[in-house]
């Protein structure tokens, strides 16, 4: 359909762009949008990506990385690195970003803060002037599972009217990440300031991570309904 289509042309731009000879060490992100970055790299065949090391974000990316065939590298052995791709669920005009909708915004986090360039491909659907406009499904938040109950408590008296636990859909009960532990969903409607409301909900103990990615974007990709690409730096 036309969003996967566009969702291709951006990540085949930000391969073209900066997955080039000046650059070795990758972090590859989870979700959807990331598989056609791969699918750009692989079209340029085995001999081109031979020197490239690929840095994993979840068990879905590791999975990407190896069951392509691309060289798979590891966090503890390259702390710092050129470049992590990623996709997000909501994009602001100052490039801040919701990200978490898969669940794995910990170790993405993680690999973007290793990058020395961040760089974020997305289809038009997550492009906004201000952060929960469009993504209405709310902050995903990593929580240890013992204090899920008080982290909800907690984030009402933040103004969250709902924080939702995440339930899994192909398994009794919830989400589980591939930390071990589980996300809590709260939309605070519009975001103006996502830096200091990252800061207040990662300060609440039991909280592991927020997909909330405040000052850390260098360029995003999105792919336009009309089929052309924004590049926003
Ligand atoms: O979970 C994440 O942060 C992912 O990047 C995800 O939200 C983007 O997913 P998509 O590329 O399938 O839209």
């Amino acid at each position: 359909g036309v969003i996967e289509e566009v969702k291709r042309k951006a990540a085949y731009q930000a391969v073209d762009h900066h997955i080039t000879n000046s650059v070795r060490l990758i972090g590859i992100g989870s979700g959807s949008t990331i598989e056609y970055v791969v699918e750009r790299l692989l079209q340029r065949g085995k001999e081109a990506n031979a020197n490239f090391v690929f840095i994993p974000t979840s068990f879905q990316s590791r999975h990407l990385i190896v069951h392509n065939g691309l060289t798979l590298g590891d966090v503890d052995q390259y702390p710092e690195i050129d470049v992590t791709i990623d996709g997000a669920d909501e994009v602001d005009e100052n490039l801040n970003a919701i990200k978490g909708g898969g669940g794995c915004h910990l170790r993405e986090k993680v690999v973007a803060e290793a990058a020395k360039k961040f760089i974020i491909v997305a289809d038009y659907r997550k492009n906004s002037k201000t952060l929960g406009e469009k993504w209405k499904q709310g902050i995903p938040i990593e929580v240890i599972s013992f204090a899920h109950t008080r982290v909800i408590a907690e984030l009402k008296k933040l103004g969250c009217e709902n924080p939702t636990l995440r339930m899994a859909k192909a398994k009794a009960g919830p989400v589980i990440t591939d930390n071990g532990n589980l996300v809590i969903d709260a939309y605070f409607g519009l975001v103006n300031s996502p830096g200091e409301l990252l800061r207040k909900i990662k300060l609440l103990t039991g909280v592991v991570e927020v997909g909330l990615f405040v000052d850390m974007t260098d360029v995003v990709y999105f792919g336009n309904a009309d089929g052309s690409v924004s590049e926003k730096k």
